[in-house]
């Protein structure tokens, strides 16, 4: 069956690890007749978690797709990982979604885990209703949870429904959109419709005139009308919502149950009558700053936004159309790098069970196999039209760990697969670091490590074992030094020799030049891992050919690539050549090199030289009880608090703390407050490394040369 644009919804399913949008999806594609049997996440038979890591790990660990049918809606589901370490998914999803479903637990109020993916939605400026579920549990509390995200998610938070006896003999809820009460059998599913009784009249006219207004805000004729007839009707009620969404001017809040299967039939009754369609929203953003119109008559683009590498089926494509229409064998040009390619089968998802699609239009959603040049993030476009739509951004890495180097060919085979996996997986960087002489992960939290870890060893059998990995530090000097080296060498019948005088000094922005040496030449190297070398030719008289210059700054460049304080690299130091010597059978290039950089070092010794260590800037949100504990632990780690403060009913801790320090925090945190915070970090600057811990980390140093 093919779906038009305005029947197409794309909903994704958000919220902390635990809320129920699994299970909730499950009950969707029951509801909708896509399923015969409910699975269970426990049972690890569920459509979307439907990888055996999940269903090892009982729960979601990628985003999964599935679509129902709904009334004359195509319902696309994109069920999420709640866990901050699969942030990728989140990022993913959220970009091709166009209604955002958040599930609150009613037991445990809005968890730390929705208030970032919140801030994600915010900033896609996606349309969002929230689901407060759990409400059969014995201590579920569904007007706290709604206050909380009142308090977190401002007032446009506002109830549709509330449950009546919630807890374990929870089996009514009240609608005050509808004015009806639904009443659930043991199993869930379709509910009797039953009037409201009096008791609860008052509160869900309440709650129905509420709606009301917000409904009416936005539209000035809405507006009238309600003032006029003191409410309004049901199709300029369901016009002024439909608005109100669109425009992110109110988050409506159900209720229910996705345990018992209560209340999933409401909500997507819901999406179907008022979310937007993909038309409906603002017109995409794509990369030179123009807008696309969702319109499946224009030529066709469409967006990858997700690659999954499958077993015995290669690589799988998951797209949107944000204009046209595209079927199998079509032919469409990558806007990045040009080529061709000729679409195969389309498919339809629900989890790992791919039914065959048609004709896929504007707004929808859909995945096909064996693209040859496309990977995600990259647009696809009718031949002639050039549009890239705008790519995706995935936020810093949080945690880094190193690889055990396993011999020489199991080394190209690891590397091999961990490429294929950062492929699929743009939250994972793969990094063979030259001054680090170690091979890196950086990732999202342990987690997410951990998980790449699984997959290097199940899915392609490689061991990997993850080792420390190494700080990169920076060395530089604090004063000026001045150095003659002569370097001489007799071997058989030609020599070597080469005498360099230098003066070696910190440099910074708008120093002055050295004084009392005439500059002839000013070179301001980037050095290629950051900072600088301003390299001041001084000779007067000839004493050095100039033409040596270049293997002179070639000698210092040597040495401050290997730096002689610990082996890292040398940064922010200004080298002026003043004087040297030369000899006219004995002197070249290689003499010079040898000079410069000896110089250079003895130079260096003397300017009492400074180790410098990245500092990271950490932003950890956290419930109040949880506070104390990440405190003390950051007293720990050298952390300078630089703010403190409640945001929302969360604290916020802003610290800079050394990256040596951060070995492990996000196993840490996690354990010490059991998953109830969440952070981020940024790199921020080099700084300092205190006089105690530079002198060990040079004896270490020392002691590894002299072994090697
Ligand atoms: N009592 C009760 N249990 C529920 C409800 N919804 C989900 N659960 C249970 O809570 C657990 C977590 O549910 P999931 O559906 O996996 O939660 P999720 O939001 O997908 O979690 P992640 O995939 O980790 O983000 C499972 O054991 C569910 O059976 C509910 O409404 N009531
Ligand atoms: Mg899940």
């Amino acid at each position: 069956m093919n779906y038009e644009t305005k029947n197409i919804r794309n909903v994704v399913l958000l919220g902390h690890s635990g809320s129920g949008k699994t299970t909730f999806a499950e009950c969707m594609l029951f509801e909708a007749g896509a399923i015969s049997r409910r699975g269970s996440v426990t049972e690890g038979n569920t459509v979307s978690d439907h990888t055996a890591l999940e269903q090892e790990r009982n729960n979601s660990l990628y985003a999964s797709l599935m679509h129902a049918g709904w009334k004359s809606s195509k319902i696309n589901i994109l069920d999420t990982p709640g866990s901050d370490d699969f942030v990728g998914e989140l990022v993913s999803s959220l970009k091709v979604a166009d209604t955002a479903v958040f599930m609150l637990n009613a037991r445990s109020g809005v968890e730390v885990g929705s208030e970032i993916q919140w801030e994600y939605a915010q900033n896609y400026k996606t349309p969002s209703i929230f689901v407060i579920n759990h409400v059969d549990n014995d201590k579920a509390d569904f007007d706290k949870t709604l206050e909380q995200a009142k308090n977190r998610f401002g007032n446009k938070v506002v109830p549709v429904q509330y449950p009546l006896r919630q807890g374990i003999g929870f089996n009514t809820i009240v609608d005050a959109l509808r004015m009806t009460m639904y009443v659930f059998g043991p199993e869930g599913s379709k509910p009797k419709k039953e009037p409201i009784p009096d008791s609860e009249m008052e509160r869900a006219k309440a709650m129905h005139n509420a709606l009301v207004e917000a409904a009416a805000e936005n539209d000035e004729g809405l507006m009238e009308k309600y003032f006029e007839e003191g409410t309004l009707r049901e199709d300029d009620l369901a016009a002024g919502l439909r608005m109100a969404i669109a425009t992110q001017s109110i988050y409506p809040v159900f209720c229910g149950s996705a345990e018992r299967n209560m209340g999933s039939g409401r909500v997507m009754g819901f999406i179907n009558d008022i979310c937007p369609s993909p038309a409906e929203r603002p017109e995409a953003l794509l990369a030179d700053g123009s807008t696309i119109k969702c319109d499946a008559s224009a030529p066709t683009t469409a967006f990858i936004f997700k690659t999954v590498n499958e077993n015995r089926v290669g690589n799988v494509s998951y797209f949107k159309v944000y204009s046209g229409s595209l079927k199998s064998g079509d032919e469409l040009v990558n806007a990045s790098n040009r080529s061709t390619e000729r679409l195969g089968s389309i498919y339809l998802n629900n989890g790992k069970i791919r039914t065959a699609g048609d004709v896929i239009c504007a707004g929808d959603i859909a995945a096909t196999v064996k693209l040859r040049e496309t990977q995600s993030n990259q647009t696809l476009n009718t031949k002639g039209t050039e549009r890239q739509i705008e790519t995706m951004n995935f936020p810093n890495s949080r945690i880094r760990t190193a690889i055990e180097p396993p011999g020489k060919a199991e080394m190209e085979k690891l590397m091999k697969a961990l490429n294929h996996i950062a492929e699929e997986d743009l939250t994972l960087q793969v990094e063979q670091s030259r001054t680090l002489k170690q091979t890196l992960l950086h990732g999202q939290g342990q987690l997410h490590l951990d998980l790449i870890k699984t997959k290097v060893e199940k899915e392609h059998g490689i061991a990997m074992e993850f080792i420390r990995p190494r700080i990169p530090y920076r060395e530089t000097i604090t004063k000026q030094a001045n150095e003659a080296y002569r370097h001489k060498k007799q071997s058989g019948g030609s020599g070597q020799f080469a005498e360099v005088h230098m003066r070696i000094e910190p440099s910074y922005e708008g120093m002055p030049d050295p004084a009392g040496l005439t500059v002839r030449k000013k070179e301001e190297v980037d050095l290629p891992w950051g900072g600088k070398l301003n390299f001041f030719w001084c000779i007067v008289g000839g004493s050095i050919d100039a033409r040596f210059s270049n293997a002179i700054k070639k000698g210092i460049m040597n040495k401050m690539e290997e730096g002689p304080l610990t082996g890292s690299n040398c940064q922010d130091i200004r080298v002026s050549v003043y004087d040297g010597k030369m000899h006219p059978v004995d002197s070249n290039d290689m003499a010079f090199m040898l000079a410069a950089s000896q110089g250079f070092k003895n130079a260096f010794n003397q300017s009492a030289p400074q180790l410098l260590e990245p500092i990271y800037e950490l932003e950890i949100l956290c419930s109040d009880d949880v506070m104390g504990d990440i405190m003390s632990d950051l007293q720990t780690r050298r952390a300078i608090i630089m703010g403190m403060g409640a945001d929302g009913h969360y604290q916020k801790i802003t610290a800079r703390v050394p990256l040596a320090e951060l070995y492990k925090y996000s196993s840490t945190l996690r354990s010490l407050t059991q998953g109830r915070a969440k952070f981020t970090r940024q790199f921020i600057e080099y700084a300092a490394v205190p006089n105690d811990i530079q002198k060990k980390l040079v004896n270490a140093h020392q002691t590894e040369m002299a072994e090697a």
